[in-house]
């Protein structure tokens, strides 16, 4: 069963918020993928979060662009963590996504990521170091995978 909901507005937002599925791949986070629209389909994001919990959703991605209500209203409809991915959008540059995520009022946080697929990458993370406080075996892999990073980062810079 999955752990981890990977949700977003549209079909238009599954490249960016893909990079949040690719790195639970990376790190063996079984998840779940669905289009739940804030606006579209205001049922269907109802059910889902009504039935987070109890089919054992630890922590939901919402990846939203423009009006970008879809993870302050899934934050409200469960107590499941909910980390938001702000999608970069043409006309704003996804500032407007940032924005209509991060202002949430005092008692329904959602955890919000920087703009676009380093937001969704690091959602992925967030999701994945969630989980991880109780799983150990989930724990060493996301261990290995930060070190793995910093390995990579050479210490002299070099002209291209
Ligand atoms: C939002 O509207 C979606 O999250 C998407 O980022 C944006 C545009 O959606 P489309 O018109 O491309 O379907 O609800």
């Amino acid at each position: 069963m999955a752990s981890i909901g990977i949700i977003m507005g549209s079909q238009s937002d599954w490249p960016t918020m893909k990079k949040a599925a690719d790195i639970l791949d990376e790190l063996g986070v079984e998840y779940e993928t669905r289009i739940v629209s804030a606006h579209r389909t205001p049922d269907r994001l109802w059910d889902y979060g009504k039935t987070a919990a109890d089919r054992g959703l630890k922590c939901i991605i919402a990846g939203a662009g423009g009006a970008a209500h879809l993870p302050g209203m899934m934050a409200s409809k469960t107590r499941v963590p909910v980390v938001g991915v702000p999608i970069q959008t043409r006309a704003l540059s996804g500032v407007d996504s940032l924005y209509s995520i991060v202002q949430m009022p005092r008692g329904f946080p959602v955890a919000t990521m920087a703009i676009g697929e380093a937001g969704a990458v690091n959602a992925g993370l967030m999701a994945a170091a969630i989980l991880a406080t109780n799983d150990s075996a989930l724990a060493q892999r996301l261990e290995d995978w930060r070190a793995a990073l910093a390995a990579s980062i050479p210490e002299v810079p070099v002209d291209d």
